[in-house]
């Protein structure tokens, strides 16, 4: 049948099962925009082309699904690139299109023409510029396959106006993907096996490190049946919280600079090194040459490019965790490790007497409080915390106890400021049932809170938590820490942010005490529309424990003068 290429793109859209795209229009991509009409797919209208990645990447990562953004050429794809980069950072399928000029002016410094294929090169897993709408269907059938076959990431595909408005004829079986170079599915050799399950029944001090590969593979029932059938405690990465559950016993928590401190001590006195679907972020192993030095390393990843990059491993297991699990499971014994589970709670001792969370109510409303009140409020029920980046991410972090996967969302290897809005209507709409929270704070919100029109236009309930230090609060804490307290450029005046949601038609609340955390939290809940709550907190506190960048894993920085403990942890 014979098809415009923006009739095709449409189609081929539906086919892939794509039921929502977000996106902004624009000269480039207006044969796409006009074609829309005939489809059944819903459109989402950002306020920038930033938030409509974000969204399709807070989408993908919250259902399993490819996300889907749209942007015109030029000021609209380039807008685009903090998405794409973030979502290629944290392995994030999202499919992202843009209108590129007609064929024949490529090249000539057009009206908003940018090599945006050529920008976006070392950010995407794969790209592709179209330049005749027979070669569209194939394409866009690729960038599907790519974008969510081994490890996952984002595509691009730049398609210009001629070939949006040219016809041809349409054919999908015939335009199967032809990748003959792309390996995405590798597994394992035997031999590899064999050296993992003796590494593991002979190790005494064994420890699972979990990330966002056990999400992504979609192996949360396995890696709990080696962590209980093993006796091995788990410690998660930050992507990898919700993967295995907050509070099973042998769920140690988070890792790294903002980690745990027994956690980064067991990981220093570990044997084993039991890695799943992790990288070794440098914010996950601080100082390479004293990380974990008395452990042996298994390495299980689907991307090979990971094994040996940051940290040399004994054995490398390559290919989806999911399978590797399935092969490793029935050959696993039983061992009892009760000594090394004993000698890693007495280091959790010493860490609860110096909780922020046991203090006593001193009149000052602390973020950790918040994020544990909310904690609380919402436990139990089918809730989603998309998180932005800095100070309250990782009190989100440590005290937000995730027991779901796809419960947290947030930006990790990119760290991208103005993520979480966006991020959490993607979320919203891929899974409406979903109770979403936004955990902000107060500079990163004001990147990308032109959003709130786009909440309100998609009639989003979503709860927003604006964590206001009145600070860029991760990088004054830096300045305290590193910098003599020099607090250039950290400050923040804020506008009134109730009164802004307002004017977008929002409900709005400020709370500046303990006490009122919990009202203000189940009125939102209760309310049938999108809520703002600005969380005024203590505005100089800091993120403990932490290890300065560089430095060893078990060289942490403690909360100094140690609290007294006052209260049970939950
Ligand atoms: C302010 C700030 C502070 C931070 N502090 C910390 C911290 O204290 N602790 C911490 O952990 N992180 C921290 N991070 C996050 C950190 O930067 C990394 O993003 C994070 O550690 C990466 O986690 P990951 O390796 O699990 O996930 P990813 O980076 O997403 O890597 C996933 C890995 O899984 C593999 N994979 C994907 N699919 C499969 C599959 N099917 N089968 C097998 N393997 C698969 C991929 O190839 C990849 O190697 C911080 C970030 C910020 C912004
Ligand atoms: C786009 C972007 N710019 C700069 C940074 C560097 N940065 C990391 S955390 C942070 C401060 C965040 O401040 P805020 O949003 O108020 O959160 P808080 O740390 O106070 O909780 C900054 C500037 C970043 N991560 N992303
Ligand atoms: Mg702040």
């Amino acid at each position: 049948m014979t098809k415009t290429g923006a009739q095709i793109l449409w189609e081929c859209l539906e086919r892939q099962g794509v039921k929502h795209v977000f996106g902004y229009p624009g000269g480039a991509i207006l044969p796409a925009y006009d074609a829309l009409k005939h489809s059944t797919i819903h459109h989402v209208l950002v306020r920038h082309e930033q938030g409509a990645t974000h969204m399709a990447d807070g989408y993908a990562r919250a259902s399993g699904r490819v996300g889907v953004a749209i942007a015109t050429s030029g000021p609209g794809a380039t807008n685009m690139v903090t998405g794409i980069a973030t979502a290629m950072l944290d392995s994030s399928p999202i499919v992202c299109i843009t209108g590129q000029v007609g064929s024949k002016l490529i090249g000539s410094d057009a009206f908003q023409e940018t090599d945006i294929t050529g920008i976006t090169l070392p950010i995407t897993k794969h790209n592709y510029l179209v330049t005749h709408a027979q070669e569209l269907a194939r394409t866009l059938r690729e960038a599907f396959y790519v974008a969510c076959s081994g490890r996952p990431g984002p595509v691009l595909v730049d398609i210009t106006k001629d070939a949006q408005q040219s016809s041809c004829d349409f054919d999908w079986e015939a335009a199967k993907p032809q990748l003959p170079g792309y390996r995405p599915d590798l597994s394992p050799a035997a031999k590899e096996y064999a050296q993992a399950l003796e590494l593991i029944h002979n190790s005494k001090r064994p420890l699972i490190l979990a990330g966002h590969g056990v999400l992504l593979s979609g192996a949360m029932r396995e890696i709990r049946d080696l962590a209980e059938r093993a006796g091995i405690p788990v410690a998660l990465t930050l992507l990898g919280l919700g993967a295995f559950p907050a509070t099973h016993p042998l769920n140690l928590g988070m890792m790294g600079m903002h980690g745990e401190a027994w956690v980064n001590h067991a990981i220093q006195e570990a044997d084993l090194l039991l890695a799943l679907g992790m990288r070794f972020d440098d914010r996950v192993t601080g100082h390479l040459k004293s990380y974990a030095p008395n452990a042996k390393k298994i390495h299980v990843d689907i991307d090979p490019t990971e094994i040996n990059k940051n940290v040399k491993v004994d054995v490398a297991l390559i290919g989806d965790l999911c399978e590797v699990l399935h092969e490793l499971l029935p050959r696993i014994a039983m061992i009892d490790r009760s000594e090394w589970l004993d000698s890693i709670d007495r280091l959790k001792g010493d860490s609860a007497v110096r909780d922020i969370q046991n203090l006593p109510d001193s009149g000052h409303l602390y973020a950790a409080h918040v994020i544990n009140d909310l904690w609380r409020e919402t436990r139990g029920g089918d809730t989603v915390v998309v998180t932005d980046v800095g100070q309250h991410q990782m009190w989100e972090a440590q005290y937000y106890k995730h027991e779901a996967p796809r419960s947290l969302i947030t930006s990790g290897g990119l760290g991208t400021m103005g993520f979480a809005l966006p991020a959490a209507i993607g979320a919203k709409v891929a899974r409406p049932e979903a109770e979403v929270w936004v955990v902000v704070g107060d500079g990163g919100f004001q990147m990308t809170m032109a959003e709130l029109a786009t909440v309100v236009q998609e009639e989003l309930k979503l709860h927003i938590a604006v964590i206001n230090n009145g600070y860029l609060g991760m990088v004054r804490q830096w300045q305290e820490f590193f910098y003599e307290r020099n607090y250039q450029a950290t400050p923040l005046l804020n506008p009134d942010f109730a009164r802004l949601a307002e004017a977008y038609g929002i409900r709005a609340t400020v709370v500046t005490q303990r006490s009122q955390v919990v009202p203000a939290v189940q009125s939102a809940r209760e309310h049938s529309g999108p809520v703002l709550i600005d969380f005024k907190v203590e505005q100089e506190d800091s993120v403990y424990p932490m290890v300065a960048a560089g430095a060893s894993l078990d060289e942490m920085i403690r909360r100094p003068n140690p609290l007294e403990e006052t209260a049970e942890d939950e």
